[in-house]
């Protein structure tokens, strides 16, 4: 059994900020010690002097793959799930699809032939739902028994993955039977498709009008009516992507009611805005994705909402598409462009700028980045964390090294950045994932197929 030892570094978890050596024996945490005080030998020393050693980051929102818009995002899962090492992320959680009229097995089957044997990270899988008919709302039971324990509805993209209110409310009564989550895309696609029509009537074409029809109201008013339709049926829900200020508001009123509601944001809404929408000849294209870019002010109310728990989670809902032949396909009609962005690899470190600018603590990085996601999708204690017992996913984090993002540099199968040319102070050094080194002193020493499926077990945040 090999054993490793990190010594010297400062050991950051959602709980602690501890001077530790982390000894790691058969691909779990053995113990944590009081440097020079434990005799502790191993076959391999890894020296965490002036660095912080942090749990693997945990990132449950990335759609590898994922047919959209007459194309595939452009990250299969081996190039993305290295570029997520990269990021000092080490578990990803991913959306199988079904495809209306088939099965969530036919999905679940599909995205395992994508997945399987290519990962180099640990992966499991959540179900997007595009057809909840009597026979997928049965096979509901069965994907939680087998560790598929959440499940994504959504109000938008009629005709593609939308459900109406009595499919949403069926799936809801479903997982307060089965122990199952529910994610919200909460935006009124029926509503937005209508003003979708009339820009374009209008000739209003460009990527920035994107943002236009997408209006906050139309994010602030599905939020509410799935707080609503939760609330009936006794489910508990977890709102993907939030983006506007008044969806926050509807999260924060709905959990000050003292209801199992739950918020997700992701980098791009926290650092990007409609600014970068209308970057001129058609550079906005770059920041389609949905829910969409918001006004710059929106940002103080997502930063709060982090800081005071109303948001819990901070994902990244990659789904990168090339510039060049993907955005491209709506050039002359903002709804022909694919809807996504590149993040897997940035969100660790833009995290941690933010604890460089003092939006955040230390210790609420790891808990919005890696223990929280992971509790809430039934994977603490395995992951999310550094403690006795837990899978060795391990970052040797260097809080001083300065980096510059860059399409140049990235490991990410995308032409662009979504954050070229942003400074940041902090970059991931080493990574291991379940004790096997991944990313060693910055070169890739990980394999496809080192990434192991993940069951997971229902929601620790449920009682
Ligand atoms: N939003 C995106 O931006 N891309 C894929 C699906 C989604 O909901
Ligand atoms: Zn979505
Ligand atoms: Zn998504």
């Amino acid at each position: 059994m090999t054993r490793t030892l990190i010594t010297g570094g400062l050991v950051i978890t959602a709980a602690d900020e501890i001077h530790a050596d982390v000894l790691i024996e058969g691909g779990r945490i053995a113990a944590l010690g009081t440097p020079g005080t434990h005799g502790w030998t191993a076959d391999r020393v890894i020296d965490a002097a002036q660095k912080f050693v942090i749990p693997g980051g945990v990132d449950v929102h990335t759609h590898m793959e994922l047919p959209f818009g007459g194309t595939f995002a452009s990250d299969t899962f081996e190039t993305g799930t290295q570029a997520a090492a990269w990021g000092g992320t080490t578990t990803i959680v991913d959306f199988a699809v079904q495809s209306k009229g088939q099965s969530l097995r036919a999905g679940l089957d599909a995205w395992h032939a994508k997945a399987d044997g290519r990962c180099a990270i640990d992966y499991g899988f959540h179900m997007i739902m595009s057809d909840v008919t009597e026979r997928s709302l049965k096979e509901m039971d069965l994907l939680v028994e087998e560790g598929v324990s959440s499940f994504k509805l959504f109000m938008a993209y009629p005709g593609v993955f939308y459900s109406d209110d009595g499919q949403i409310l069926r799936a809801m009564q479903r997982a307060a039977a089965n122990g199952g989550m529910i994610m919200m895309h909460a935006e009124n696609g029926i509503a937005i498709d209508v003003l979708v029509e009339q820009a374009l009537q209008r000739g209003e074409t460009d990527p920035r009008y994107h943002g236009e029809v997408r209006k906050a109201l139309l994010e602030a008013e599905a939020t509410h009516r799935a707080i609503k339709l939760a609330q009936v049926t006794g489910a508990p829900l977890y709102v993907v992507h939030v983006s506007a200020e008044q969806a926050v508001a509807e999260l924060a009123r709905a959990r000050d009611e003292g209801l199992p509601v739950f918020g997700e944001t992701c980098p791009q809404y926290l650092f990007l805005s409609t600014d970068n929408l209308a970057e001129p000849d058609f550079e906005g294209a770059k920041y389609v994705c949905s829910t969409p870019l918001r006004p710059k002010e929106h940002q103080a109310a997502l930063w709060r909402g982090l800081r005071t728990d109303d948001l819990q989670v901070v994902s990244t809902d990659h789904c990168p598409f090339c510039f060049v032949g993907q955005k491209e396909l709506g050039r002359g009609d903002f709804s022909k462009i694919p809807n996504g962005m590149p993040g897997v690899e940035n969100r660790m470190d833009l995290l941690h700028q933010a604890v460089v600018e003092g939006r955040i603590t230390r210790r609420r990085w790891i808990e919005i980045a890696c223990a929280t996601p992971a509790r809430m999708f039934g994977l603490y204690g395995k992951k999310g964390t550094i403690a006795p017992g837990a899978d060795a996913d391990v970052v040797i984090y260097d809080p001083h090294a300065e980096q510059v993002m860059s399409a140049e540099t990235h490991h990410m199968n995308v032409d662009y950045s979504a954050y070229e040319g942003k400074r940041v102070t902090g970059q991931v050094e080493t990574v291991l994932s379940r004790g096997e080194l991944v990313i060693d002193k910055r070169e890739f020493v990980g394999r496809a197929g080192h990434g192991a499926y993940l069951a997971r077990g229902t929601s620790q945040y449920l009682g």
